[in-house]
């Protein structure tokens, strides 16, 4: 490649690129009532800056190669900022590593340009070697919070042993996601911890976090349920005492291990919840989105819990790195009751799905609960089927 062809290959490159981020993201047809899918992922890797990827000089890359590839831009935290929907995207270089990255969008749906730099999220004196999956919630106390897993090497690891890994939640605040201030991680009486949340509001003067106690890194072991628990500070979060206010529960969607999605949305009638619920199958773990509300003086009580899942993966979303998966970090609740609910598929992508206040309502209402054995979810479905008939016949 001579200096023009470089030139015009950049341009190239860049022109596709710009193509992509411009692409408007059309509503699917269809749909459950629930909420609407939409066509295309809202961020991919290749949403990231084409300058975080490629060497743009012609004297150190003639071949205008990728010289750090990313693979992946997945399991976002959602918060409304400066009147513009902003994704705190896991983003995931080939080097396996992930790191955080801020997409803006005005609408929420498309067009996510990402900010010229990464975050650069400041360490603890015991370095993390992964960071991933932040919760950003806007607290009463006036920060924005990122909550999100640092992960590190087991210590206690043989040395021929490199996969094992500890997992905690660390903790930071800013106040426009430039500027992150660490503070220290959870302590907690878990051995790991990940999916944990800081609830938006004090709850008896504490700060109140949702937690999901492991045992072991990828296994719950005897801990697991999506666990509440308080702390005095923020700077040193320390919680002496976790309620599991959502267990697992056999053959159910959640009966290998749950986690609490993004931060609970208050309405009138007590918290909304998005949870992810995992099932084992003979093709690996599957991953799926469920729903629960809590009451809004007792946040231990759950009030409702709709049966099965809420959202599940489909189409490509049932492909990826880790396949048939669905997890979601983030969600914002708009002024006029719009909810953007954004989800990561298979490790690999975020998606939006829109609905609102109002349906989700409805949907944890009028939802019936598991009732946990076949016969009586056949009980459940023929009183369904009975009145529908009713009606049907009426109208003949
Ligand atoms: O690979 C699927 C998900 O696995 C973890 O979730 P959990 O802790 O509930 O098993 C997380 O690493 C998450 O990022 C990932 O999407």
């Amino acid at each position: 490649m001579n200096r023009n062809q470089f030139k015009r290959a950049i341009a190239a490159l860049r022109f596709r690129h710009e193509t992509l981020i411009q692409r408007r993201n059309p509503p699917l047809a269809g749909g459950n009532g629930v909420f609407k899918r939409y066509k295309y992922p809202a961020l991919t890797a290749e949403h990231t800056p084409l300058f975080w990827r490629y060497d743009f000089d012609f004297a150190s890359n003639p071949h205008l190669m990728e010289r750090l590839g990313i693979n992946a831009a997945f399991n976002s935290g959602a918060i409304e900022i400066n009147g513009k929907i902003a994704l705190v995207a896991r983003v995931e270089g080939a080097d396996r590593k992930s790191f955080f990255a801020v997409a803006e969008s005005k609408n929420g749906i498309d067009r996510f340009r990402f900010r010229d730099y990464p975050v650069v999220l400041p360490e603890t004196e015991d370095p993390d070697v992964n960071v991933y999956d932040m919760r950003v919630v806007r607290h009463e106390d006036g920060w924005i919070y990122g909550v999100f897993c640092t992960e590190r090497r087991d210590p206690k690891a043989p040395p021929g042993d490199q996969s094992s890994a500890t997992a905690q939640a660390g903790i930071a605040r800013t106040r426009d996601l430039d500027h992150w201030e660490r503070l220290d991680d959870l302590k907690s009486p878990s051995p790991q911890q990940r999916n944990v949340v800081l609830h938006p509001e004090f709850v008896n003067g504490k700060y109140a976090f949702y937690t999901r106690p492991m045992d072991e890194f990828i296994s719950t072991g005897s801990g697991g349920g999506i666990g509440f628990g308080l702390s005095d500070s923020i700077e040193h979060a320390v919680i002496h005492e976790e309620t599991i206010i959502d267990p697992k529960v056999y053959h159910t969607v959640n009966e290998v291990k749950n986690g609490q999605g993004p931060a609970p949305i208050k309405t009138a009638e007590g918290w909304l919840h998005l949870a992810h619920g995992v099932r084992n199958t003979a093709a690996g773990l599957r991953y799926v989105l469920y729903m629960f509300m809590t009451d809004l003086n007792d946040l231990t009580r759950v009030i409702r819990k709709p049966g099965g899942y809420f959202l599940a993966p489909e189409g490509e979303e049932r492909v990826g790195d880790v396949s048939n998966v669905v997890f979601s970090n983030g969600w914002v609740a708009r002024q006029d009751g719009r909810v953007f609910i954004y989800y990561g598929s298979s490790d690999t992508r975020t998606h939006v799905a829109t609905t609102t206040v109002e349906k989700l309502l409805d949907y944890c209402r009028n939802t019936p609960p598991d009732p946990l054995r076949s016969a009586a979810c056949v009980a459940q479905r023929n009183e369904l089927i009975a009145r529908n008939l009713e009606i049907l016949k009426k109208k003949r």
